[in-house]
């Protein structure tokens, strides 16, 4: 006998729901009409209604950053789809599980000319979203919805993780379904697996060649640590043998930067401890986990592995295989470090016999300058400095309060001068990088994390891009921090440009807008400052307020990105080596 009968909106809506979230960010439009009142009728899931699409798409991944579940998000086919192209693009390099709904006309209509088809047989919806979503796909029967509804949702948390998308016609939303969903295992999605073999022949790595245990012993930890929620875990194996730890960009706080044990990020925007550390000259054993070794993170390839010192751990086959000849685990970053701490008995010997000599060689890292100008953090100057605007903030700002960081030169001076406590409180759009994104993903970390501080430090070019998502801040009043580093420039590009004449110099610039008063315009609170020494008063106010702030901080653009390590490297690649 048939329990319930719900139509295929509410099935969505009780799905998302099941599956643990408590937000869907969307615009309407007749394409997803049905979804309005179907959101009337469940009162467990609070819309959100975005400026724009591509807003609405970056609010859903920094919900699943932010909770480390998934973020949804519901538009129409067509115009609404083609909005979340870049966002789902940039969810994907994250990997970042974004689940994309898009409403689309009755399976009968496809074809004939009504306003917005975008079916298979006109724009292909479906096919738009093919190369950047894991699995596109239409429900083109409403028996079809419960199986590719669970599906989508597989795909989507299978690691790697990757966004997916399904179009949803009219006449499947409309149409009713008799099955409910039932909440996916997370343990099916999300496997401890540890391929054992490999994992066993990474001990003799730690026993060392000959009999000598390697004492210069260092992890690097990515992203993959993060997903698996093995933060915990990795300080626990750090802290057990005194082994420094440096992390991706991506990955920035999974591994506390004021802890003893601490090299900070190494790579782009990187400190120099994790540079002498792990390339100036190679450790005796790098343990690198759930980092895919791309530019970035291997401060341009600088970072060599060699295979008789290196454990490559990672869930993906190909991020091993392509980057390293030495130990390749295929595992979950969380579960191997898990698994070798159930093996402590098996590299307590070797370990412990290193940890005065490693102690020494991290004390001598440790005593030469981690940051590039460090004194930048103070200046004085008008226009004011970018390292004295992140610097200022991190003073002011809670230790668990979550940034996020967005596109241009302000990435480079955040990743260098913040330091970060703890996972999941530095986020950042690290492989893509589209400009904007960081504005409208604070309102879904927000969503996700209400009762934590939440700011942003983003530029005055990604304002432009998406800077009108501080509406939907206001809108919910959620109070976050917006830091304009308003250097009326496209300041990386300018950094290049300028030197190249007058024309490069103009295209690279940009009139100097008052942010704050478009804050306000909005419904926000507004401060401008252009003296240094008023920006704690100014943060304070914005962290106290109930509404989000709009801080626009007149910057200098002439001011050198701290990346001199990695400009180092740049100059010493060549592909062909
Ligand atoms: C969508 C998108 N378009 C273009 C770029 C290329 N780009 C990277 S940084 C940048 C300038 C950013 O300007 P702004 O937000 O003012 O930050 P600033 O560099 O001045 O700190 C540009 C154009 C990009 N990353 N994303
Ligand atoms: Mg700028």
């Amino acid at each position: 006998m048939k329990e319930l009968t719900m139509l295929g909106t509410d099935y969505i809506l009780d799905a998302l729901v099941t599956e643990g979230l408590g937000h869907l960010f969307m615009v309407p439009g007749g394409l997803v009409d049905p979804f309005l009142p179907a959101l009337g009728r469940q009162a467990a899931l609070r819309p959100i209604v975005a400026a724009q699409e591509g807003g609405a798409a970056y609010m859903a991944d920094g919900y699943a950053r932010a909770s480390g579940n998934f973020g949804a998000v519901l538009c129409i086919g067509g115009p609404g789809l083609g909005n979340t192209v870049t966002p789902i693009a940039g969810a994907r390099t994250d990997g970042s599980p974004v689940f994309v709904l898009s409403g689309e006309v009755s399976t009968a209509a496809e074809g004939l000319g009504l306003f917005q088809d975008a079916s298979s047989q006109t724009l292909d919806d479906v096919a738009v979203m093919k190369p950047l979503a894991r699995y596109s796909s239409s429900v083109d029967n409403p028996r079809n919805l419960n199986h590719l509804f669970r599906r989508a949702l597989i795909e989507m948390r299978t690691p790697p993780m990757a966004p997916v998308h399904l179009s949803i016609p009219h006449d499947v939303q409309t149409a009713a379904i008799d099955v409910r969903h039932a909440r996916i295992d997370p343990a099916i999605v999300h496997p401890a697996l540890v391929a054992l073999d490999a994992a066993e022949a990474s001990l003799a790595l730690f026993a060392g060649a000959g009999g000598k245990p390697p004492a210069r012993v260092a992890v690097l930890a990515g992203a993959g640590i993060e997903h698996g929620s093995g933060a915990a875990s990795l300080r626990q194996f750090a802290e057990a043998f005194d082994i420094p730890v440096a992390t991706t960009l991506r990955a920035k706080g999974v591994f506390p930067e004021d802890h003893p044990l601490s090299l900070g990020v190494f790579g782009y925007a990187g400190t120099h401890h994790a540079r002498i550390a792990l390339s100036d000259t190679p450790p005796d054993l790098l343990l690198v986990l759930g980092s895919g070794l791309d530019e970035r993170d291997t401060l341009r390839w600088s970072l060599v592995l060699p295979p008789q010192r290196t454990i490559v751990v990672n869930a993906s086959t190909l991020a091993i295989g392509q980057n390293t000849t030495g130990c390749g685990v295929v595992a979950d970053a969380h579960a191997y470090v898990d698994w070798l701490l159930r093996q402590r008995d098996r590299v307590e010997a070797p370990l412990q016999s290193t940890r005065a000599a490693r102690t020494v060689w991290l004390a001598s890292i440790r005593a030469q300058p981690r940051l590039q100008d460090p004194d930048h953090q103070a200046s004085a100057a008008q226009p004011i400095h970018p390292a004295r605007i992140v610097a200022d903030l991190r003073s002011a700002f809670p230790r668990d309060g979550i940034l996020l960081v967005d596109s241009g030169a302000h990435r480079a001076f955040a990743g260098h001068y913040w330091s970060a406590y703890a996972p999941r409180t530095y986020i950042s759009a690290t492989n893509l990088g589209p400009m904007g994104w960081a504005i409208p993903a604070a309102v879904g970390v927000a969503c996700a994390q209400p009762t934590r501080k939440v700011a942003v430090i983003t530029g005055d070019g990604c304002m432009h891009m998406h800077g009108l998502e501080v509406a939907t801040a206001a809108r919910y009043a959620l109070p976050i921090v917006f830091v304009v580093v308003n250097n009326a420039a496209l300041g990386n590009v300018w950094l290049r440009a300028h030197s190249e004449g007058p024309v490069p110099a103009e295209l690279t610039s940009l009139p100097d807008i008052d942010w704050a008063a478009f804050g306000k315009s909005l419904g926000c609170d507004g401060e401008t400052v252009r003296d240094p020494a008023d920006l704690a008063h100014a943060y304070a106010r914005a962290l106290a307020s109930k509404r989000p702030t709009v801080i626009d901080v007149k910057a200098d653009k002439r001011c050198a990105t701290p990346v001199a390590d990695w400009s180092a490297a740049s100059a010493a690649w060549s592909y062909h080596e």
